[in-house]
Parts: C-alpha cells; structure tokens; sequence
C-alpha cells in the first residue's frame, strides 16, 4: 500500500501536524460525510495523511474518467479492502488483480448473474418480498426503513445464492451471523486503518483475539452452509454455491477450494446486502422529501401493475419501471453506498498531464463528490431530481465500480431494489417524519439511520395513463442494457 507518488504533495486540509499529520482533519466514525462538510474547496485531487498512509482523493469527473480508463488503469485494493483479507481473503472483492482464485472464481460466477439466472432468482425475490409485506401489514405501520430494507436484502441474497434463510422476518433480533460479521467488518476497517502504524501486527493480534469468539462463530457458520448443502436436500442445485461446489472451469478443470469458498460465501452475503439496503433507503428518503416524484413514481407503478395491491410483476415487467429505476440511480448518484474504490496505474504514467504515477501509487474515486461535480451535473448537482438529463460524461457516474472488476451483482441488485421499490410505493402510502435529518451510518457501506416511515394501506388506482392490459411477454428495453458489462461471456 506504498503510495509515495514520486514525493509529490497534494493541497490537504489545513493545520497538518508533524506526526500526527491529517488525523486531526478526519472523522474516523464518519470520514466520507466529513469530506463532504468540510474538504470540497480541496479542489479536483488532494490528499490526507492518516496514521502514516497517504490516502489520495480525486472528486472531479474528469480526471475519475481518465482513472476509469482499463487500458492505463486497474482496481487498487485500499486499506479498507486490504483490512478485510482476514475475512474475505482471496474471495471475488478482495484478491488481487494477479491472483489466480479471482480470474477463476470470476469465470465460474459470472454464468450466476446472467439473465437466465435472474430469471431464476426472480419468484424467490417475489416471495421473499411477499413475507416482509405479510410482517409490515401485521404490524404497526411504523417501520425502520433501513432495517427492514436489510432484512430484506439479506433474505434474498441468502436465498438466492445459498438456499440459506435467516428468519429476519420471524424475530426482531438481528441474525447472529449478521452481528459477527458487523463486528468482523468493522475490525477490517480498524486494521486497514491502522496497518502502515509500527507495532500493528500487534495491535491486529489484540484485536482478533477480543473477538475470537465471534470470528469463530461466523467461519463455524459459513462452513455449516457449505456442509448442510453437501449432505442435505439442496445437493445439485445452481445457485451460487451449487456452482462453487460442484463446477470446474470449463477450460481449465480447476476448482474452487473450501478455504476459498468459505471467501466467497462470506463476499457475497455482505457485498450482496448492505449496498442495495442502504439505496433503497436513501430512495425511500428521498421520496419522501418530494411528493412530486413519489407520486409519479407510484403512478407509473399503477400503470403497469394495475388496481391489485398484491399483483407481483414478471420478471420482464420489472424493467419497465423506468421512472422507479430513475429514482434508484438518482439516489446512487448522491449517495452512492459504496463511496468509492481504487486505481492503480498498469505501467507508470501521467495522470492530469501532470502528476506521475507509478504502479505503486494508487488515488480513490470519490464518489459522492465526482457524482456532484457541476461541471457535469451543473449547479444543481447536489438535487435530487430523477428527470435530470443524462450527462455528458455519462461514463462518471459508477456506483458500481468500473471495468473487469466491477460489481458483478449490479443487475441483481438493480433487479431486486426496482421491484422491491415499485411493490412498496404502490401497496403503500408512505409518510416520513418531517423532522428527520439524513443521519448516515458508515461501516463499509452508507447507511441511513433512524429513519422512520409510517405505511398505510393504499388503493392503487387501475389503469393509470398508458396503462396497458399486464402482458408479461411486452419486453420494453430498459434505460440501460439489462447485462453486465463483464469480461468474456456473452450475457445478453
Ligand atoms: Mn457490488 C464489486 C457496488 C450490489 C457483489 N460492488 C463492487 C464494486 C462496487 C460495488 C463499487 C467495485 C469495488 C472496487 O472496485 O473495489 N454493489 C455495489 C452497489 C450495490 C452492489 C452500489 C447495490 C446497490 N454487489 C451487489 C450485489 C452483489 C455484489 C447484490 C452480489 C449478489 N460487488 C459484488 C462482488 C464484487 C462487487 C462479488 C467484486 C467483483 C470483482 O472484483 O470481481
């Protein structure tokens, strides 16, 4: 995690000190939401020095486009990656761009996320969205929106991908699983912080053995999945971890191993989540600070799914809430859940036209601030508005990473979080509490926090403007190609 570039030093904020360098200008419980408040006059690229590593931060469209270019540049694992290797060690988010498992693991899932396999995932992500209405419509009708939206994920990508359910709706209590792995997380991201530090290795050492047990708990966890499916009545199936288990490369013959697997497992069931919870909710809020897009979001989800309140969309009609899925990319875009990630440079050269970089060197993508920059979104950059044009540089706006080692699950989180979205604002009225400021949680992802929605029950109203009669076979193409932009196979 060298990053001297060359001895070159970026503006940093005011009043660095001699040891302690930036530490001062940094909120360890909230550093993306503290870089927005206070480092944005920075300008384009600056850097922060914490604990003896040097972060360095790029927050303008232009120059994250040129980081985003494959041909010069690839994934850097930050710190805050590099801290999670403990747990997810060479699993698909973590390896290394060189090391052999990723290249592997990625030929063999990539086939887990095509549109047959969503097809696949669709009537369990239904059901699965069925059982939390069951729960909502029982209740209260006072809700946590980002609890619920994680319960929800959770489920889903448990089973989906692991025939694995947590029973997130039967209790009230968080999935002990869940708790370990918060806490195996977040002790990631203290050792990723804290790695350049002498004396780390023991520091590191102090703090798995404080949470031994729970560390314990969740590979004891993981390995049950990988057993119970071995022995048990879903031996045989497709899912993803029917494929880690059962399949070879189709060229190579390799396999995953259990060590490696157990990786995979524990990637997915987080990366999988928090993400797609976290911008549901910060959908949900913005749709509730503006009435006029949550009514036309819940018009266009008349229009296609009618006056049932419990009519489910086929997996095609999904694609057909554009207005819903601007919404989502809306939120994305000011708050994308996954602030950012990192570029290293293939061979040393030029970034800017000025500053060099040498393979060792690597700058993050900031995307709360590059999705802001008015030179692209202009000076309403920091609005939500779901109609906005499509940039120029539509390229800039990444929530989900770039290039070879961009997020796999994109169309299985955009799948999911539309028709979940779409279902919630047309069976529901929705009203937030006015006095509700944005609090945002971080842990690895952006989370909003304490944000509490009253539901009623809503008639929806049959055949909007162009409703048509519900005809699962009309495919309308989405805004975005339905596939992922992923190397090799050919997803369409
Ligand atoms: Mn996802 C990589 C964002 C949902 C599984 N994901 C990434 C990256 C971003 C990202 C950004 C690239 C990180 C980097 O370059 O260092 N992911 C998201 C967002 C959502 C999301 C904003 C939801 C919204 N991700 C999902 C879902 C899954 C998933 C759902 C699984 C079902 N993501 C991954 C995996 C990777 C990844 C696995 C690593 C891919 C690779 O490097 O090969």
């Amino acid at each position: 995690m060298r990053n001297a570039w060359s001895g070159h030093t970026f503006p940093h904020p005011a009043g660095r000190r001699r040891w302690m360098k930036d530490a001062g200008s940094m909120d360890p419980e909230r550093p993306v939401q503290h870089i927005l408040e206070h480092h944005r006059d920075l300008g384009p690229i600056f850097e922060i020095i914490v604990f003896g590593q040097k972060f360095v931060f790029v927050t303008d469209a232009e120059l994250a486009a040129e980081l985003n270019d494959e041909k010069r540049f690839v994934k850097a694992n930050s710190p805050a990656l590099e801290g999670l290797r403990g747990i997810a060690g060479d699993g698909l988010f973590t390896a290394h761009n060189e090391e052999p498992n990723w290249q592997l693991a990625h030929d063999l899932l990539v086939p887990a996320f095509t549109k047959q396999a969503m097809q696949r995932y669709h009537p369990v992500m239904a059901e699965t969205l069925d059982e939390l209405f069951a729960v909502w419509d029982a209740g209260t009708g006072r809700v946590d929106a980002s609890a619920d939206m994680t319960r929800l994920t959770l489920e889903t990508i448990g089973r989906t991908g692991f025939s694995q359910a947590f029973g997130s709706f039967t209790t009230d209590e968080v999935h002990p699983f869940v708790e370990g792995m918060v806490t195996a997380l977040t002790l990631g991201r203290r050792k990723g912080v804290i790695m350049a530090l002498p004396g780390a290795r023991i520091l590191e050492r102090r703090l798995d053995r404080k949470h031994a047990d729970q560390l314990a708990y969740v590979n004891q966890f993981l390995d049950d999945i990988v057993v119970a499916r071995r022995q048990g009545v879903t031996a045989g199936r497709d899912d993803l971890l029917g494929i880690m288990l059962e399949q070879a490369h189709p060229e190579t013959g390799e396999r995953l191993g259990d060590e490696n697997i157990r990786y995979q497992i524990l990637t997915f069931l987080v990366a999988g989540h928090e993400t797609t919870s976290g911008a549901l909710s910060f959908a949900l809020y913005y749709l509730l600070r503006h009435p006029e897009a949550l009514a036309k979001a819940q018009a266009e989800t008349d229009a296609i799914l009618g006056a049932d309140p419990d009519a489910s969309p086929s997996y095609e009609q999904v694609a057909r809430f554009r207005y819903v899925r601007k919404v989502l990319d809306e939120a994305l875009r000011l708050w994308p859940t996954a602030p950012g990630y990192a570029r290293s440079p293939r061979e040393t050269t030029t970034l800017g036209g000025r500053w060099t970089m040498t393979p060792d060197d690597w700058a993050l993508v900031f995307l709360p601030l590059v999705q802001r920059d008015p030179a692209v979104w202009g000076d309403t950059a920091d609005d939500f508005d779901p109609d906005r044009p499509k940039p120029r540089l539509a390229s800039t706006a990444k929530p989900f990473g770039t290039g070879e080692r961009a997020c796999i699950g994109r169309q299985f989180a955009l799948h999911e979080a539309t028709m979940a979205l779409a279902r919630i604002l047309h069976r529901y009225d929705l009203a937030g509490d006015p006095s509700y400021a944005l609090r945002i949680d971080e842990r690895l992802t952006l989370m909003p926090q304490g944000m509490e929605i009253a539901l009623t029950r809503r008639t929806p109203m049959s055949g909007g403007e162009a409703a048509p009669a519900v005809d699962s076979t009309e495919v309308a193409p989405a805004a975005e190609p339905a596939v992922c932009t992923h190397s090799g196979s050919a997803l369409r």
